[in-house]
């Protein structure tokens, strides 16, 4: 099925031999297409780009550019895998009227959940590491991959917009939908942190499973999906580290009764965050992240409920409800984490 794929990649990669390709799909990504390539014993990742959602591959090349600039002369203990170049010395590759990206397959593990405490803390520490690394960085030389990408305010803004552009909603949807417009005390807390918090350069896709972690699970061995790396906030990548690690069931879960924070999970993941940036933060920032699980939350589901209702236009979706369920998920979730927040404020007094 991926034959005329396979011919085409052997032509604009110097890295494969006249050996047989084999491609099948990988990965969990909700944005790009990805498939394992395999020739012999080597591996490499494939990803179908994306270009409808990013719109700007000139920028991302920009800023991966500054970002290799800055590995060379700074080192990580862990590494960010970068397109390799076509034979043209490109990033992507146009084949049959798409375009693709090549990379090295990092051998290691992807978690969808974690299974202990501890790997928890080494994720957070492996993503305020990179923050800390990135802070001589300044943002505003990055460009936005995705314009307002993060901007809570406007994503809430939109919803409201696309709701009030349909004739009907039916019940499921009106109740979730004022179920999110409740939330407006959260927007104000996130408009007035706009002012008050530094831009840093930062990953802002922090899913637990942009980590490729070591077969063992005791090391971080990448971070990948480096398309967002922009401007944001430590609350941006904070936060969507909570949403995906600290919650007892994923993000495709329609067990919305059960779905609940782990407040364990939350507090480590605070702890390491902190470890990993040595410090290197402002008590404006400190407190942000108290705010930071609940922030990337609900822009989820604000963005998953929009999709749903503009007929699943952006996230790749299985089953038609699929959007309307990831935005149910990530409401319960939301609500529960905000059962937690005298108790996390009193954990993070302590630290
Ligand atoms: C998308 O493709 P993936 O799964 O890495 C999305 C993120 C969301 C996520 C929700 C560019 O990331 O913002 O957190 O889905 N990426 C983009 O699971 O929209
Ligand atoms: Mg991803």
């Amino acid at each position: 099925m991926f034959d005329a794929l396979a011919t085409a990649l052997k032509q604009a990669y110097p890295q494969f031999t006249d050996a047989p390709l084999v491609l099948s799909p990988f990965g969990e990504g909700l944005i790009h297409e990805t498939l394992l390539v395999q020739q012999a014993d080597d591996k490499w990742i494939l990803q179908g780009f994306n270009a409808s959602v990013f719109r700007f591959p000139e920028r991302i090349a920009h800023n991966l550019d500054l970002l290799s600039k800055h590995l060379q002369q700074s080192p990580l203990p862990f590494e960010l895998p970068l397109p390799l170049l076509t034979r043209e010395g490109k990033g992507l590759a146009s084949i049959e009227g798409k375009q693709y990206r090549l990379f090295d397959f990092v051998q290691g593990t992807t978690l969808q959940q974690v299974q202990q405490p501890a790997q928890a803390r080494m994720a957070a520490q492996a993503y305020g590491k990179f923050a800390a690394w990135a802070s001589p960085l300044p943002a505003t030389a990055f460009e936005e991959t995705i314009p307002n990408f993060h901007r809570l305010d406007l994503r809430y803004a939109r919803l409201k917009e696309v709701a009030q552009d349909q004739p009907s909603l039916a019940e499921e949807e009106q109740d979730l939908l004022e179920g999110y417009l409740a939330q407006q005390p959260l927007i104000d807390y996130y408009v007035k942190q706009l002012d008050q918090l530094p831009l840093r350069v930062m990953h802002n896709d922090t899913k637990i499973n942009n980590l490729i972690f070591a077969p063992s699970l005791e090391k971080v061995e990448a971070l990948v999906d480096l398309d967002t790396l922009m401007g944001g906030y430590l609350m941006y990548d904070f936060g969507d580290l909570v949403r995906t690690v600290a919650c007892n069931l994923p993000e495709t879960s329609t067990e919305w009764n059960q779905i609940q924070a782990i407040p364990e999970l939350v507090e480590e993941l605070l702890s390491g965050y902190l470890e990993g940036l040595e410090g290197a933060l402002s008590a404006e920032e400190k407190e942000s992240l108290l705010f930071g699980g609940e922030i990337m939350t609900l822009i989820m589901g604000l963005r998953f409920l929009t999709d749903h209702l503009e007929g699943n236009v952006y996230y790749r979706v299985t089953y038609p409800l699929q959007n309307l369920h990831r935005a149910k998920n990530q409401l319960a979730l939301l609500l529960s984490q905000q059962t937690y927040r005298t108790r996390f404020a009193q954990f993070a007094a302590q630290l």
